[in-house]
């Protein structure tokens, strides 16, 4: 049996076993579907940084360059389907009693591909909030008809309901991901390069309060060290191997 056939194999144990599986995913996971990643070498607009374009501070100066920015995200995302990952992930609700699917993702494809129970940590490309009176409108219209758009209830500058840098996550979503790495026996992080906080510092919180972690990345990670099975292959060859069909649930 090769390496991979065996870590393969030990995942797909682990998986058996577990009647929680809190899982944790990244752009990485959304990348055999199109949808360009952060920090890769087609990362989303070379000559921009996120941490320059995603932050409250970029869009107050420049609302029209920051929307620029997402319709074209929109655009790049519009088109895109979810790969056989998302389908894995999807079906993996049906073996298992309960997952947790903790995504850092704006796209929306998890949902499409049919997960329920979707922890956004970042927000969704997709709904527009009002500045002033926190409107959310869920709006797939790509080109967006006027940069920047106007909320339709008072008139006001909308912004994309997504988490920038220096914003505060959602207490009820922080809630939700600690409970659910308390209360899995796996996790599995997928496709996720660790930098971002708070979501990098998930896998620790699971290291240690003893659960198994599962790594799905092409690239070494910061906390690669820390985890059980480490696999190197994309997510979206991987994943659909994980889960045998003829689990039933435990
Ligand atoms: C917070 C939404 C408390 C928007 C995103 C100094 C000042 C202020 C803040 C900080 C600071 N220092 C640190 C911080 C905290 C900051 C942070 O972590 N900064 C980083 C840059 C150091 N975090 C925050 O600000 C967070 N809030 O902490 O609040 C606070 C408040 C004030 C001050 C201090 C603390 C909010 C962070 C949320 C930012 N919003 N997105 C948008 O999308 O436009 S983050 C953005 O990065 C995306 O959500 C993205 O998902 C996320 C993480 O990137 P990844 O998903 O990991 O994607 P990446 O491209 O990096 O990696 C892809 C991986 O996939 C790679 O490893 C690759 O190898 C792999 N891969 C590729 N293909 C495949 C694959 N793997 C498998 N298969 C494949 N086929
Ligand atoms: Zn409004």
């Amino acid at each position: 049996m090769s390496e991979l056939e065996d870590k393969i194999a030990q995942a797909q144990e682990e998986i058996q076993k577990a009647s929680h599986i809190a899982v944790l995913t990244g752009a990485g996971i959304s990348a055999e579907s199109g949808v360009p990643t952060f920090r890769g070498q087609e990362g989303l607009w070379q000559n921009f940084r996120p941490e320059e374009l995603a932050t409250p501070e970029a869009f107050w100066r420049d609302p029209k360059l920051v929307w620029e920015w997402y319709d074209w995200r929109r655009n790049a995302v519009r088109d895109a389907k979810p790969n056989p990952g998302h389908y894995a992930l999807a079906e993996l609700e049906h073996y298992v009693q309960k997952i947790t699917l903790i995504t850092q993702n704006i796209d929306g494809l998890h949902q499409m591909a049919g997960s329920h129970d979707v922890v956004e940590m970042h927000g969704n490309i997709w709904q527009i909030k009002c500045t002033k009176c926190g409107e959310i409108e869920e709006s797939y219209v790509v080109p967006l008809p006027e940069i920047p758009p106007k909320c339709k209830k008072c008139g006001e500058l909308a912004r994309p309901n997504v988490v920038w840098f220096g914003e505060m996550i959602d207490m009820s979503v922080i809630d939700a991901s600690l409970q659910a790495i308390e209360q899995c026996q796996v996790m599995l992080i997928i496709g996720t390069s660790g930098v971002v906080e708070p979501a990098a510092s998930m896998g620790l919180v699971a290291k240690q309060t003893n659960k198994t972690v599962i790594e799905i990345n092409l690239e070494e990670t910061p906390s690669a060290g820390l985890y059980d099975i480490v696999i190197r292959e994309k997510s979206g060859e991987i994943l659909p191997l994980l889960f045998t069909s003829n689990k039933t649930l435990s």
